[in-house]
């Protein structure tokens, strides 16, 4: 039963209990309803406890329910009925009140958290806003900008300053159900807060309400749903509560049946299916307490901190002491750099630091559960390192490699014990980016592919396993995209007005200047060691400008000029002049055109990809996409995308 109701004297105790977040489906709606009705009724109950069993208090409405018909009881209906119980409601929050549960919450007299709980309203991460009281309670809770903080960011906040900006009334640390018992019969003794629909709230002056709207769409790029909350939450601050409410229920009725609020749910879902893949299910994973990482360079810096993000002990290995002088000091950076942006104290750093083991010897790794190689992309250097590892590590250390572009059957050739041998492809800042490509080889066995993927969850990542391939499933599709949109350099198309059609479809950087940043010559040394190995790889417009020195940023020049000491790109004659005979001028294009020719390039090859079996299903390369590529999150990935409109061209 997802309700069950027990009795502490003259307390009454509502657990919800509807596994795996309590999130509030119809049946839940309903049996809460009827607790409400039933203990009203009950003269002997002075107060309610409204408390979850499971990892989490309420974590929202049920999204799976958000494809179809809302059925009632209407989840602002049972707010609005749990707000005027005869008796007082305390909410008894721990795991995180999220959305419809922070609805919920605020429905209640009283909200008492435990320390380690979170508050907040995520809707406009899922494309919508919320949809029970949510901006209109919240300003007249904690303040109209503490609540447009909250709502058109959709961040949570952690208890203490839940508290600080009262949206919870206490906050406890001992026995969560105690505490909110105690809590109760104390209410009873002091006079009862009025409800929060009653409470008045300041609006601030129109001036600031436009200076929001002008931050919030910087941020939102093209998401509309937080430019929506702010204008419910403006009708929250200057109408009565009801007509706010009414605004709010429309608004949110709107957003529910968007296309972009079905994009962030195919996302929300697909993040959720891939740590755990159906067809390892059977496979169990190898226990990993303990972790190394050959190479210290940027890529290995940052694995190693998110292995010790995750809390397991590694060892960094280089190839001399200076090396590894080097290694450490990168990733004390790396976590010096976290205490910076107080994601981290500087006690956290000394520790994650502390217990990194460096040095130049590979006996160091004879115990080591899993070692991951990040040293520089040359099949002959990895091979090398690997030759080491299968003579030091032992028979059933999980081997693995980070290459993003070589062959990993080449790299394990000669390998004892290949089952132990997978691919591991992270993407830089590793410690940041949550996208793990996993490549398997023929040889690698379940329980190695199972490890993987535990890992991943380990680290917090979302993982996708790819097929072997020139750049497995992400720069498959980055090298398509590239070519792509040379093709329409070749055509006549200025580079800076596809860079700003690729912004405008609401990616942060258009290819070009992407590039620029990332240096012109990696992708350029790829495309020569192909050629070298005898491949037929055509001149792209990108060999040209190295080969003249232009490498971008770093060269202060590439696919644009740049002024000493300045990141700001301008357009270059001097390109222009390099390219000219390569040009054939075609139409003009328009930036929809634009952004319609690489996004269908993207598909296309996505197609292939899923074709060749390279990936398992169509999500994954979304999720690529938008965790590896800046593809816009509210787009929902490339092959959702395309998706979506040949349904809606076929209608
Ligand atoms: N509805 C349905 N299923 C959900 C769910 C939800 N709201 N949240 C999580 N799940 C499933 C998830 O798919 C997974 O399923 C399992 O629970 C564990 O999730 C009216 C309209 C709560 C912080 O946006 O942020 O309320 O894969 O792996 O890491 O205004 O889940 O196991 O089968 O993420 O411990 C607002 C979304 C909804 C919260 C827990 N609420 N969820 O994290 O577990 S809109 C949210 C989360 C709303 C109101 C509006 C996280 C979590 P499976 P998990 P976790």
């Amino acid at each position: 039963m997802a309700v069950n109701i027990d009795r502490d004297g003259d307390i009454a105790i509502v657990t919800v209990d509807n596994p795996p977040v309590n999130a509030l489906g119809q049946a839940l709606r309903q049996g809460l309803w009827d607790a409400v009705e039933g203990l009203d009724a009950d003269a002997s109950v002075r107060a309610v406890v409204l408390i979850c069993a499971g990892r989490t208090f309420i974590a929202g409405a049920d999204v799976t329910e958000f494809g179809k018909p809302p059925m009632p009881p209407h989840l602002p209906d049972l707010v609005g009925r749990l707000e005027q119980t005869a008796k007082p409601w305390v909410a008894a929050i721990h795991g995180s009140a999220l959305g419809g549960g922070f609805e919920v919450a605020m429905g209640c007299r009283f909200r008492v958290a435990l320390d380690s709980a979170l508050v907040g309203l995520p809707e406009v991460t899922l494309g919508i806003v919320p949809g029970a009281s949510g901006t209109v309670r919240t300003p007249r809770l904690a303040g109209v900008e503490a609540a447009v903080d909250l709502v058109t960011t959709g961040k949570p906040v952690k208890a203490a300053k839940a508290l600080a900006l009262g949206l919870v009334d206490k906050v406890v640390t001992g026995e969560l159900r105690a505490e909110a018992v105690t809590f109760a019969h104390d209410a009873l003794t002091r006079t009862l807060p009025q409800p929060i629909s009653a409470r008045p709230v300041t609006s601030p002056d129109p001036a600031w309400w436009d200076a929001q709207r002008q931050a919030i769409a910087k941020r939102a790029k093209g998401e509309v749903a937080p430019l929506r909350a702010l204008d419910c939450l403006r009708m929250a601050a200057e109408k009565p509560f009801a007509e706010a409410m009414a605004f709010e229920r429309a608004t949110f009725l709107d957003l529910r049946a968007s296309d972009q609020a079905a994009a962030l749910r195919h996302i929300f879902f697909a993040e959720r299916a891939a740590p755990r893949p159906a067809h390892l299910a059977d496979a169990k994973p190898r226990g990993v307490r303990s972790a190394a990482v050959i190479g210290g360079g940027t890529m290995g810096a940052g694995i190693a901190a998110a292995l010790r993000d995750a809390g397991l002990p590694v060892t960094l290995i280089e190839r001399d002491a200076e090396a590894v002088k080097r290694g450490l000091l990168n990733l004390r950076n790396i976590f010096d750099a976290a205490v910076k942006r107080g994601k981290l104290t500087e006690a956290e750093a000394q520790a994650r630091v502390k217990d990194v083991c460096a040095g130049s010897d590979y006996s160091l790794l004879a115990e080591t559960d899993l070692v991951i190689e990040a040293v520089f992309e040359d099949l002959a250097v990895k091979r090398a390192v690997f030759a080491r590892l299968g003579q030091t590590c032992r028979p059933d250390a999980i081997l693995a490699t980070n290459t993003s572009y070589l062959d990993p059957r080449l790299i394990a050739e000669g390998l004892p014990n290949p089952d132990r041998f997978i691919g591991l492809h992270f993407f830089s800042p590793a410690n940041v980016m949550k996208l793990l490509e996993i490549v398997p080889t023929p040889a690698t066995s379940p329980a190695t592919l199972a490890t993987g993927f535990a890992l991943a969850r380990s680290l917090g990542k979302i993982p996708v396993q790819s097929g072997i391939c020139d750049g497995f499933i992400g720069n498959r599709i980055l090298t398509r995209y590239r070519a792509e949109a040379e093709m329409l350099v070749r055509q006549g198309t200025p580079i800076a007005a596809i860079d700003a059609a690729m912004r405008g479809y609401g990616f942060a950087m258009g290819p070009f200047e992407a590039q620029d940043l990332g240096g012109l010559d990696i992708a350029y040394l790829q495309r020569e060691a192909a050629r070298s190995a005898g491949q037929d790889v055509p001149e792209a417009l990108c060999d040209i400008l190295v080969r003249a020195g232009r490498k971008g940023q770093k060269t202060g020049a590439g696919w644009y000029d740049y002024a000493p000491g300045d990141r700001e790109p301008t357009p270059s004659e001097t390109v222009v002049a390099l390219l000219a005979n390569r040009l054939t001028p075609g139409p003009s294009l328009s930036a929809e055109d634009i952004a319609g020719r690489l996004t269908a390039a993207m598909v296309a090859e996505g197609k292939a990809i899923l074709a060749e079996g390279i990936a398992l299903r169509a999500s994954d390369i979304d999720l690529v996409e938008v965790h590896g590529y800046g593809y816009p999150r509210w787009r929902g990935g490339p092959m959702f995308e395309a998706e979506r409109m040949a349904s809606q061209r076929s209608v």
